[in-house]
């Protein structure tokens, strides 16, 4: 039987390792790299799923954490899945908790069954281990299923970090065992911190237990960007080439690049809808902050090259005028910017793959790109 979740390599590009493909699922398909907008609580903040089909979106991510908690899995099971409770017919890939406990929950207490905390609603006390998170994931209906994993805080010492990654091995093995619907694929998730050897030794022997594919779990926790870069590269190489590739929790323009470059095939970060929240804009030549008072009188798009609702429609000095008066208008057409970007800009970036130039696309974008407010 085919499996739930297939990586097609359609380009590799010549000079570096970035490469174009296409992932299978069964809501679906989408070409790669790219980008998964958050929809954290079954809505990506303010908008539609119609919005989202708009701007070309593939997949969603979705949280286990927040879900689990609140409505509950069973919950939506009994709605249908995802899919059908939230309106989205395309891929949903769902986070398996195991980051948010340790960034969110109170009081966690980590033992080799799971993980017990505290809710970050209600306080009370929970429970999540591999079988309740994966069992969790696949009452929720997502496509794609991450492993229950323990991300490593930066910095951390090489004892704690090695057991850590033994514990996420058997986690992940505990996981697997757990999978019993086909229509699903479960992805690994690569540890070991800052830890070269650690960080081969994780992903040889995920790739040893063979998932559909492969996350990159533990980086961009407050890292220098080139250590993130560094231990990319030696993770990468480890891994295999006919599957799919995802960097977690990673999407400002300049490590999305740097990402691809590498041969990363998926990213998520809440990054776009959240600084759009902050009235921020992202352009090619970095931050907007819309509320500035030089775009007091700018009756022009946020970018004139911009093909999204937001840009074809509202200048300027209107969205900073309804950020000013905290009306929510002002805040969907941001985010319906920030991720068209986002999307528009991956697309762009496998475009250049296909064409053989992507090293041409890294060498404008870095020239043209300074990630601070201009
Ligand atoms: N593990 C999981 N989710 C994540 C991460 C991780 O390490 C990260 C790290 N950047 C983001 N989201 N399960
Ligand atoms: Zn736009």
């Amino acid at each position: 039987m085919k499996p739930a979740i297939t990586y097609e390599l359609i380009k590799q590009c010549p000079h570096t390792g970035a490469r174009a493909g296409r992932i299978h699922t069964p809501h679906g398909s989408f070409d790669t790299p790219i980008f998964m907008p958050v929809g954290t609580q079954a809505s990506v903040k303010t908008l539609a799923p119609e919005e989202l089909k708009e701007m070309g979106a593939g997949i969603i991510l979705s949280n286990n954490y927040h879900l689990f908690l609140r409505p509950g899995s069973k919950l939506v099971k009994e709605a249908g899945g995802l899919h059908k409770f939230m309106n989205w017919d395309r891929a949903i890939l769902t986070d398996s908790g195991g980051f948010q406990v340790f960034s969110l929950g109170d009081l966690r207490k980590i033992s080799e069954e799971g993980v017990t905390f505290r809710s970050h609603i209600d306080g009370s006390k929970k429970f999540l281990s591999p079988e309740i998170a994966t069992q969790s994931q696949m009452d929720l209906g997502a496509d794609i299923i991450m492993a229950f994993d323990e991300c490593v805080p930066y910095p951390a010492d090489f004892k704690y970090t090695r057991e850590s990654m033994e514990l996420t091995l058997r986690w992940a093995q505990r996981c697997k065992d757990t999978m019993t619907n086909p229509n699903q694929g479960l992805f690994g998730i690569v540890q070991g911190g800052m830890y070269k050897d650690l960080r081969i030794e994780c992903a040889n022997r995920l790739v040893d237990m063979d998932f559909p594919g492969y996350a990159v779990g533990g980086l961009s926790v407050g890292e220098p960007k080139e250590l993130m870069y560094e231990m990319l590269d030696i993770t990468l190489e480890h891994l295999p080439q006919n599957k799919a590739r995802y960097l977690m929790g990673v999407g400002t323009p300049d490590c999305l690049v740097e990402g691809v470059m590498r041969g990363i095939d998926m990213f998520d970060c809440v990054y776009p809808t959240r600084v759009a929240r902050n009235g921020t804009a992202m352009t090619w030549n970095g931050r907007l902050v819309i509320k500035n008072a030089q775009y007091e009188h700018d009756f022009h798009p946020i970018d004139e090259h911009c093909n999204c609702y937001t840009c074809r429609n509202y200048s300027r000095a209107y969205i900073r005028h309804l950020v000013r008066v905290n009306e929510i208008f002002g805040l969907r057409l941001l985010t319906i910017h920030n991720l068209h970007f986002l999307i528009d800009f991956m697309r762009q970036m496998r475009q250049s793959i296909m064409e053989d130039r992507f090293p041409e696309f890294y060498r404008k974008f870095t020239a043209n790109f300074s990630f601070n407010a201009k």
